[in-house]
Protein backbone atom coordinates (compact mmCIF):
# COMPACT_ATOMS: atom_id res chain seq x y z
CA UNK A 1 0.00 0.00 0.00
CA UNK A 2 1.33 3.52 -0.98
CA UNK A 3 1.04 6.98 1.07
CA UNK A 4 2.08 10.44 2.07
CA UNK A 5 4.08 8.46 4.55
CA UNK A 6 5.43 5.14 2.76
CA UNK A 7 9.10 5.09 2.26
CA UNK A 8 9.20 2.46 0.22
CA UNK A 9 11.42 4.83 -1.90
CA UNK A 10 12.35 7.30 0.32
CA UNK A 11 13.47 8.68 3.78
CA UNK A 12 14.15 12.13 5.17
CA UNK A 13 17.52 12.50 5.01
CA UNK A 14 20.21 15.01 6.55
CA UNK A 15 20.53 16.80 3.38
CA UNK A 16 16.99 17.55 3.86
CA UNK A 17 17.82 20.22 6.86
CA UNK A 18 19.55 22.44 4.41
CA UNK A 19 17.73 25.46 3.27
CA UNK A 20 17.80 28.84 2.68
CA UNK A 21 15.82 30.26 5.55
CA UNK A 22 18.11 32.92 7.38
CA UNK A 23 17.32 32.87 10.79
CA UNK A 24 18.47 29.36 10.81
CA UNK A 25 21.06 29.05 14.00
CA UNK A 26 23.41 26.80 11.80
CA UNK A 27 24.79 27.39 8.87
CA UNK A 28 27.31 25.76 6.72
CA UNK A 29 29.75 26.11 3.65
CA UNK A 30 31.82 24.49 1.78
CA UNK A 31 35.36 25.46 0.82
CA UNK A 32 36.45 23.69 -1.98
CA UNK A 33 40.06 24.39 -1.52
CA UNK A 34 42.57 21.95 -3.43
CA UNK A 35 45.38 24.19 -4.34
CA UNK A 36 49.03 23.58 -2.82
CA UNK A 37 48.09 20.39 -0.79
CA UNK A 38 51.53 18.89 0.27
CA UNK A 39 50.39 15.71 -1.05
CA UNK A 40 48.60 16.79 -4.53
CA UNK A 41 45.28 15.55 -4.93
CA UNK A 42 41.59 16.19 -5.50
CA UNK A 43 40.09 17.80 -1.66
CA UNK A 44 38.31 20.22 -3.88
CA UNK A 45 35.93 17.45 -4.45
CA UNK A 46 34.79 16.73 -1.20
CA UNK A 47 32.36 19.43 -0.18
CA UNK A 48 30.08 17.58 -3.30
CA UNK A 49 30.76 14.49 -2.54
CA UNK A 50 29.60 14.66 1.03
CA UNK A 51 26.40 16.66 0.61
CA UNK A 52 25.51 13.85 -1.72
CA UNK A 53 26.82 11.05 0.84
CA UNK A 54 24.30 13.59 3.16
CA UNK A 55 21.36 11.82 1.42
CA UNK A 56 22.35 8.34 2.81
CA UNK A 57 21.88 9.38 6.19
CA UNK A 58 18.53 9.36 8.11
CA UNK A 59 17.60 12.16 10.69
CA UNK A 60 16.86 9.36 13.45
CA UNK A 61 19.42 7.95 15.60
CA UNK A 62 18.38 4.51 16.30
CA UNK A 63 21.39 4.25 19.58
CA UNK A 64 19.47 7.70 21.16
CA UNK A 65 16.20 7.77 19.95
CA UNK A 66 16.27 11.05 19.28
CA UNK A 67 16.39 13.04 15.47
CA UNK A 68 17.63 15.63 13.84
CA UNK A 69 13.88 17.38 12.18
CA UNK A 70 13.90 20.10 13.99
CA UNK A 71 17.27 21.83 13.42
CA UNK A 72 17.23 24.04 10.12
CA UNK A 73 20.53 24.93 8.68
CA UNK A 74 21.26 27.95 6.42
CA UNK A 75 22.85 26.44 3.20
CA UNK A 76 25.64 29.00 1.68
CA UNK A 77 26.68 26.70 -0.64
CA UNK A 78 30.11 26.22 -1.55
CA UNK A 79 32.56 29.12 -2.26
CA UNK A 80 34.05 29.48 -5.60
CA UNK A 81 37.37 29.36 -4.93
CA UNK A 82 38.82 27.24 -8.60
CA UNK A 83 42.53 27.48 -8.63
CA UNK A 84 43.19 29.61 -6.36
CA UNK A 85 46.10 29.06 -3.59
CA UNK A 86 45.50 29.38 -0.03
CA UNK A 87 47.18 33.22 0.29
CA UNK A 88 44.69 34.08 -3.02
CA UNK A 89 41.74 32.24 -0.92
CA UNK A 90 42.13 33.62 2.87
CA UNK A 91 40.31 36.91 2.28
CA UNK A 92 37.28 35.22 0.35
CA UNK A 93 36.72 32.67 2.52
CA UNK A 94 37.72 34.97 6.37
CA UNK A 95 34.65 37.53 4.47
CA UNK A 96 32.18 35.17 3.66
CA UNK A 97 32.22 32.99 7.08
CA UNK A 98 32.52 36.36 9.06
CA UNK A 99 29.08 37.31 7.62
CA UNK A 100 27.89 33.54 7.59
CA UNK A 101 28.34 33.37 11.50
CA UNK A 102 27.18 36.86 12.17
CA UNK A 103 24.78 35.84 15.13
CA UNK A 104 24.37 32.18 14.32
CA UNK A 105 25.46 30.00 16.97
CA UNK A 106 27.88 27.32 15.13
CA UNK A 107 29.14 27.14 11.64
CA UNK A 108 29.90 23.93 10.16
CA UNK A 109 32.93 24.25 7.07
CA UNK A 110 33.54 21.56 4.27
CA UNK A 111 37.07 21.29 3.18
CA UNK A 112 39.17 21.61 1.49
CA UNK A 113 42.44 20.91 2.26
CA UNK A 114 43.51 22.14 5.34
CA UNK A 115 44.67 25.81 4.58
CA UNK A 116 41.13 26.77 5.26
CA UNK A 117 41.45 26.22 8.86
CA UNK A 118 43.67 30.08 9.47
CA UNK A 119 40.88 32.10 7.08
CA UNK A 120 37.96 29.99 8.51
CA UNK A 121 38.95 31.10 12.06
CA UNK A 122 39.58 34.73 11.44
CA UNK A 123 36.09 34.67 9.78
CA UNK A 124 34.99 33.76 13.05
CA UNK A 125 36.73 35.87 15.34
CA UNK A 126 35.45 38.54 13.18
CA UNK A 127 32.06 37.83 13.12
CA UNK A 128 31.70 37.21 16.94
CA UNK A 129 33.81 40.98 16.77
CA UNK A 130 36.91 39.02 18.56
CA UNK A 131 40.55 39.73 18.90
CA UNK A 132 42.34 36.79 18.44
CA UNK A 133 43.21 36.88 21.81
CA UNK A 134 39.76 35.46 22.74
CA UNK A 135 39.69 32.95 20.70
CA UNK A 136 40.68 29.23 21.11
CA UNK A 137 41.44 26.31 18.37
CA UNK A 138 41.25 22.49 18.72
CA UNK A 139 42.21 20.68 16.19
CA UNK A 140 41.95 16.64 16.16
CA UNK A 141 44.58 16.08 13.37
CA UNK A 142 47.96 13.80 12.71
CA UNK A 143 50.07 16.56 12.43
CA UNK A 144 50.56 20.03 13.88
CA UNK A 145 50.17 21.66 10.82
CA UNK A 146 53.22 23.87 11.88
CA UNK A 147 55.42 23.60 9.04
CA UNK A 148 57.11 26.58 7.98
CA UNK A 149 55.61 29.76 6.49
CA UNK A 150 58.34 30.52 4.34
CA UNK A 151 57.42 29.58 0.86
CA UNK A 152 53.68 30.07 1.57
CA UNK A 153 50.97 29.11 2.87
CA UNK A 154 50.00 25.63 2.07
CA UNK A 155 47.84 22.69 3.81
CA UNK A 156 50.67 21.27 6.33
CA UNK A 157 51.00 25.33 8.09
CA UNK A 158 47.80 26.87 8.91
CA UNK A 159 48.46 26.36 12.73
CA UNK A 160 51.94 28.11 11.78
CA UNK A 161 50.20 30.89 10.21
CA UNK A 162 47.81 31.52 13.23
CA UNK A 163 50.66 31.41 15.52
CA UNK A 164 51.98 34.09 13.37
CA UNK A 165 49.12 36.15 13.43
CA UNK A 166 48.43 36.48 17.18
CA UNK A 167 46.61 33.84 18.30
CA UNK A 168 48.26 32.68 22.05
CA UNK A 169 49.64 28.88 21.95
CA UNK A 170 47.70 27.97 25.18
CA UNK A 171 44.70 28.78 23.63
CA UNK A 172 45.17 26.13 21.26
CA UNK A 173 45.01 22.28 21.88
CA UNK A 174 46.29 19.35 19.85
CA UNK A 175 44.53 16.01 19.68
CA UNK A 176 45.62 12.83 17.79
CA UNK A 177 49.21 13.48 16.55
CA UNK A 178 50.86 10.64 15.07
CA UNK A 179 54.80 9.27 15.69
CA UNK A 180 56.89 9.56 12.68
CA UNK A 181 54.16 12.02 10.79
CA UNK A 182 55.70 15.17 12.27
CA UNK A 183 59.38 16.76 13.38
CA UNK A 184 61.27 17.53 15.99
CA UNK A 185 61.35 20.61 14.97
CA UNK A 186 57.32 21.41 14.68
CA UNK A 187 57.54 19.68 18.43
CA UNK A 188 59.48 22.25 19.89
CA UNK A 189 57.63 25.19 17.91
CA UNK A 190 54.88 23.66 19.99
CA UNK A 191 56.25 23.44 23.27
CA UNK A 192 57.58 26.36 23.69
CA UNK A 193 54.45 28.10 21.81
CA UNK A 194 52.63 26.63 24.97
CA UNK A 195 50.22 24.38 22.87
CA UNK A 196 48.90 21.83 24.68
CA UNK A 197 49.68 18.18 23.22
CA UNK A 198 47.78 15.19 23.08
CA UNK A 199 50.03 12.52 21.07
CA UNK A 200 48.28 9.23 19.53
CA UNK A 201 49.19 6.79 22.51
CA UNK A 202 48.45 9.18 24.91
CA UNK A 203 44.66 9.73 23.37
CA UNK A 204 44.36 5.65 23.15
CA UNK A 205 45.62 5.36 26.85
CA UNK A 206 42.78 7.76 28.29
CA UNK A 207 40.65 7.73 25.83
CA UNK A 208 39.80 9.94 22.85
CA UNK A 209 36.03 11.48 25.58
CA UNK A 210 38.39 11.99 27.99
CA UNK A 211 41.09 13.85 25.89
CA UNK A 212 38.92 16.11 24.17
CA UNK A 213 37.11 17.01 27.85
CA UNK A 214 40.63 17.88 29.59
CA UNK A 215 41.69 20.06 25.96
CA UNK A 216 37.91 22.02 26.63
CA UNK A 217 38.38 22.32 29.81
CA UNK A 218 41.94 24.37 29.09
CA UNK A 219 40.23 26.15 26.69
CA UNK A 220 36.93 27.92 28.09
CA UNK A 221 38.85 29.22 30.99
CA UNK A 222 41.09 31.26 28.39
CA UNK A 223 38.52 32.11 25.49
CA UNK A 224 34.80 33.10 24.78
CA UNK A 225 34.78 31.07 21.64
CA UNK A 226 36.34 27.88 20.36
CA UNK A 227 36.77 26.89 16.68
CA UNK A 228 37.51 23.10 16.18
CA UNK A 229 39.43 21.48 13.25
CA UNK A 230 38.48 17.91 12.40
CA UNK A 231 41.67 16.72 10.15
CA UNK A 232 39.90 13.88 8.80
CA UNK A 233 43.80 11.86 8.72
CA UNK A 234 43.23 11.50 12.54
CA UNK A 235 41.30 8.57 12.12
CA UNK A 236 42.90 4.87 10.80
CA UNK A 237 43.73 5.20 7.58
CA UNK A 238 41.59 2.32 6.71
CA UNK A 239 38.16 3.88 7.96
CA UNK A 240 39.40 6.77 6.02
CA UNK A 241 41.30 5.83 2.57
CA UNK A 242 40.21 9.24 1.41
CA UNK A 243 42.78 11.47 3.69
CA UNK A 244 45.75 11.33 2.13
CA UNK A 245 47.42 12.24 5.59
CA UNK A 246 45.88 9.56 7.36
CA UNK A 247 47.94 6.15 8.92
CA UNK A 248 47.11 2.86 10.40
CA UNK A 249 47.13 3.58 14.45
CA UNK A 250 44.55 6.53 14.38
CA UNK A 251 41.44 6.80 16.33
CA UNK A 252 38.38 5.09 15.13
CA UNK A 253 35.78 5.80 13.11
CA UNK A 254 33.06 5.25 16.17
CA UNK A 255 35.27 7.24 18.54
CA UNK A 256 35.52 10.29 15.49
CA UNK A 257 31.85 10.57 15.87
CA UNK A 258 31.38 10.18 19.37
CA UNK A 259 33.90 13.25 19.54
CA UNK A 260 31.95 15.26 17.32
CA UNK A 261 28.86 15.19 19.06
CA UNK A 262 30.67 15.46 22.42
CA UNK A 263 32.82 19.11 20.43
CA UNK A 264 29.47 20.11 19.43
CA UNK A 265 27.88 20.16 22.28
CA UNK A 266 30.37 22.55 24.01
CA UNK A 267 28.49 25.90 24.20
CA UNK A 268 31.34 27.68 23.13
CA UNK A 269 32.10 25.99 20.08
CA UNK A 270 31.16 28.62 17.65
CA UNK A 271 32.83 26.62 13.82
CA UNK A 272 33.87 23.55 13.08
CA UNK A 273 35.86 22.14 9.62
CA UNK A 274 35.95 18.66 8.63
CA UNK A 275 39.16 19.01 6.20
CA UNK A 276 41.42 16.95 3.98
CA UNK A 277 39.07 14.47 2.44
CA UNK A 278 40.29 13.47 -1.13
CA UNK A 279 37.63 11.40 -2.56
CA UNK A 280 39.50 10.72 -5.30
CA UNK A 281 41.95 8.55 -3.13
CA UNK A 282 38.44 7.04 -1.63
CA UNK A 283 37.51 3.74 -1.37
CA UNK A 284 33.84 2.32 -1.57
CA UNK A 285 32.51 5.48 -0.48
CA UNK A 286 33.67 5.09 2.91
CA UNK A 287 35.43 8.53 3.66
CA UNK A 288 32.36 10.11 1.83
CA UNK A 289 30.19 8.75 4.65
CA UNK A 290 32.53 9.21 7.68
CA UNK A 291 32.20 12.95 6.77
CA UNK A 292 28.58 12.71 6.31
CA UNK A 293 28.34 11.21 10.11
CA UNK A 294 30.67 13.26 11.09
CA UNK A 295 28.13 16.32 10.34
CA UNK A 296 24.68 14.38 11.87
CA UNK A 297 26.74 13.84 14.94
CA UNK A 298 27.84 18.07 14.92
CA UNK A 299 24.05 18.48 14.59
CA UNK A 300 23.16 15.76 17.53
CA UNK A 301 25.39 17.95 19.56
CA UNK A 302 24.57 21.20 18.45
CA UNK A 303 21.28 19.58 19.31
CA UNK A 304 21.44 18.30 22.56
CA UNK A 305 23.35 21.53 23.59
CA UNK A 306 20.08 23.84 23.03
CA UNK A 307 17.51 20.85 23.78
CA UNK A 308 16.24 20.63 20.14
CA UNK A 309 16.29 17.66 19.32
CA UNK A 310 13.66 15.22 20.05
CA UNK A 311 11.98 11.88 21.10
CA UNK A 312 10.63 10.38 18.52
MN1 LIG B 1 45.99 18.82 9.19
Amino acid sequence: MMSDQSECRSWRSVASLLGDDPHASIALLGLPLGEKSLTPGRCDLAPSVVRKALLRLSTYDLERDLSLDHLKILDGGDLMLKAMSPAEAYQPIADRLAELAHKRDLTLVLGGNNAITRPALAGLAKARGLGLDRVGLLTLDAHFDLRDTDCGLNNGNPVQGLLDDGLPGNQIAQIGLQPFANTKRMADKARQAGIAVYPMARVMERGLAASIDAALAGLQERVDVIYVDFDIDVIARHEAPGAPGARPGGVSAHDFFAAACQIARHPKVAMVDLCEFDPALDMSDITALVAARWMAEILMGYGLRHRMVTDC
